[in-house]
């Protein structure tokens, strides 16, 4: 059962489209009291209990024992005392002496201490009066998850070929790049099917333009791509450049369109391209005009998008770099101390993502100026909403591929989302890995993380582990930054590697895309945690490294550099299965805790007995993939 619970006025998020009745907050179900305008509940844990949820975030399957906030955050540093990374995902539930789940609809701060403060309770802090919470009883926790699912509508279904490998780099910036890698993958007959363009491919960073010396004849470049079965996939930075003569920069002035200071002028905010507005996305005339700004490059032949920087990132404001100058140039000559020293640099690290900033920015919702503190959490969501509802209306479901970087739930109707500025760190795997159920809880289902890292160096060995577990992600794309070491598979010692982990990802995408669309129909999850399905099993209550996928199936990745395997708990018997290139061996285990073998080139997977997985023949290209012709393991 769902109930929904209301205090004061809420702002309409659209995450939940279920029409439900509202309750007063006075007879919901945990203590709570409201302090210095902000509500905060409570509830006692056993020490058994399991919390899941909170989507995107940092840390464990089971998120006990830490606090976390929602606030959509661009940092580049994953590192497990963190406490917010791109999204809010409002999604908590409890699996153990009682199972319930809370979704609380509310775009501004929440905190989560989930027995980090006191081990055996969470309190939940909402930073304002004016929310809906929904409170969902029942026995299963996977039908909690369905409940909360139906209720917010159902998932993003994306293009076919968007199963298929990706590859990106901050930068291809032109097309003899672009060719170099799809060249690359062919020669080493290794699978492909997108290529990525990040900021480069823009004239100076400007939104829907595309640099025409690096790319003379765009349209006819995508044709040709498209031809040769490839998908060139865009970014799309939230700020527009501020530039004259600019007409996407001059409609949004014109129009009023841009989000503005508290005293009236627009917010000025730097991002790659110098100086931009920033589109409120909070108003649906400003979606409905940014959304359509997208024609110009489907226009040209682009099927694909990723949205970034919409948390928003903003690397300084006019104001604080303004400040920030004049403090420096007030002590240039001076003998500075160490408290003034450090009180100079802070004044300049602290110009990014500055909350200063962020206070200082207002959205007009319907009429009203609000500040952006109080719907920060979804200017990210509703730009991405402003191009799927585009998407969908010009060109039905599941044409284009797109996802974003911040996210809030209700996105997840029209896009997907990557786990954003991840590391080549071998324990970004394992992080991978956690984020994936609780990502689908929230309607998450397209997803998935920089594969092989994308900040720093990568060694081949974590290209190929990573690429083992992105085998089973819906998005399963290598990226990596600017100034890293060449991640693309053919770049690296003996590529027939990375070839036999990728076929199998070719072989196995008619039986993941139909558990993906099976999900989003019947609003499931790909990936469950074990506790799940073994409710009563103390290892796989506790275990954090395997997940259940499907109906069928269970993953357990390597994810530690110089090992050939893994230990893996069997919850029941189950055949064991190594994918490699064409190869499959199976052999027969039984319940219980077993060290795998697993090669650099083997993709290791487990099959529940009575249970059967389809596999087509592997090809360059989801478009020459065989979907019908299947041959079956059984478990
Ligand atoms: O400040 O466009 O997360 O995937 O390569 C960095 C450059 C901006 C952040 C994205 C990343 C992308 C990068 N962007």
């Amino acid at each position: 059962m769902i109930k929904k619970f209301t205090l004061g006025n809420p702002i309409n998020t659209e995450a939940v489209v279920l029409k439900a009745d509202s309750h007063s907050v006075d007879t919901f179900p945990f203590e709570h009291r409201i302090e210095d305008g902000k509500f905060i509940f409570e509830f006692s844990m056993e020490s058994s209990d399991i919390i899941y949820g909170l989507g995107e975030a940092p840390r464990g399957i089971n998120k006990r024992g830490w606090i976390y906030e929602s606030f959509c955050s661009d940092d580049p540093f994953h590192t497990e005392t963190k406490s917010s990374l791109y999204a809010a995902h409002n999604f908590l539930m409890m699996q153990g002496s009682k199972n319930f789940g809370i979704f609380i609809d509310f775009p501004a701060k929440i905190r989560w201490d989930i027995g980090y403060t006191h081990e055996d309770k969470t309190v939940v802090t909402i930073d304002g009066t004016d929310f809906d919470i929904y409170f969902i009883d029942d026995n299963k926790p996977i039908d909690i998850v369905k409940e909360f699912r139906y209720a917010i509508g159902k998932s993003y279904i994306p293009p076919f070929w968007a199963f298929g490998y990706q590859q990106s780099r901050w930068s291809y910036p032109d097309e003899t790049a672009v060719d170099a890698v799809i060249d690359g993958y062919d020669k080493a007959n290794i699978p492909l099917d997108c290529v990525y363009l990040d900021i480069d491919y823009m004239e100076r960073y400007k939104d829907f333009t595309v640099d025409s010396e690096k790319f003379p004849d765009f349209a006819g470049y995508v044709k040709k791509k498209k031809e040769q079965g490839i998908h060139l996939i865009p970014i799309i930075d939230a700020g527009v450049k501020k530039e004259t003569g600019y007409k996407i920069y001059e409609e949004g002035l014109i129009n009023d369109f841009f989000c503005k200071k508290s005293d009236g002028p627009v917010f000025e905010g730097g991002v790659w391209p110098g100086i931009v507005g920033f589109p409120d996305f909070l108003n649906k005339e400003v979606r409905e005009w940014f959304g359509s700004k997208y024609k110009i490059l489907t226009d040209m032949g682009i099927d694909g998008f990723w949205n970034d920087m919409n948390e928003p990132a903003i690397f300084y404001s006019t104001t604080g770099l303004e400040n920030a100058l004049n403090k420096a140039k007030s002590l240039e000559g001076e003998n500075l101390d160490l408290s003034k020293f450090f009180e100079l640099k802070d004044t300049f690290t602290g110009l990014s993502n500055n909350p200063a900033d962020y206070s200082s920015i207002y959205h007009n919702i319907d009429g009203k100026m609000v500040c952006h503190d109080k719907v920060h959490n979804i200017y990210g969501a509703n730009m991405t909403k402003a191009a799927g509802e585009y998407f969908e209306k010009e060109f039905g479901k599941s044409k284009i591929l797109m996802f974003s970087r911040a996210s809030y739930v209700g996105a997840h109707r029209s896009s997907g989302i990557w786990f954003g500025d991840n590391h080549s760190w071998w324990s970004h795997i394992l992080l991978n890995l956690k984020m994936l159920p609780s990502a689908n809880m929230c309607g998450f289902l397209y997803c998935g993380a920089d594969l092989g890292g994308f900040n720093e160096n990568a060694t081949r060995d974590l290209v190929l582990r990573f690429l083992a577990l992105g085998v089973f992600t819906p998005l399963m794309r290598n990226h990596a930054a600017l100034g890293t070491r060449n991640q693309e598979c053919y770049n690296f010692d003996n590529s027939d590697d990375f070839k036999d982990i990728i076929e199998v990802r070719y072989r196995l995408i008619p039986y993941l895309y139909n558990t993906f669309c099976k999900a989003s129909e019947t609003n499931d999850m790909i990936f469950r945690p074990l506790a799940f399905d073994y409710p009563d099993d103390k290892l796989a209550r506790e275990c954090e490294t395997q997940l259940l996928l499907g109906d069928e199936c269970m993953i357990c990745p390597v994810y530690e550099q110089n090992v050939n395997g893994r230990y893996v708990y069997l919850p029941e018997d189950m055949t064991y299965v190594k994918l490699s290139g064409t190869n499959v061996e199976t052999r027969f285990m039984e319940k219980g805790i077993h060290y795998i073998d697993v090669a650099l080139n083997e993709v290791p997977l487990f099959i529940k007995k009575g249970k059967k997985v389809p596999l087509c023949k592997p090809a360059m290209r989801t478009s020459l993939l065989d979907v019908e012709n299947l041959e079956y393991i059984e478990g």
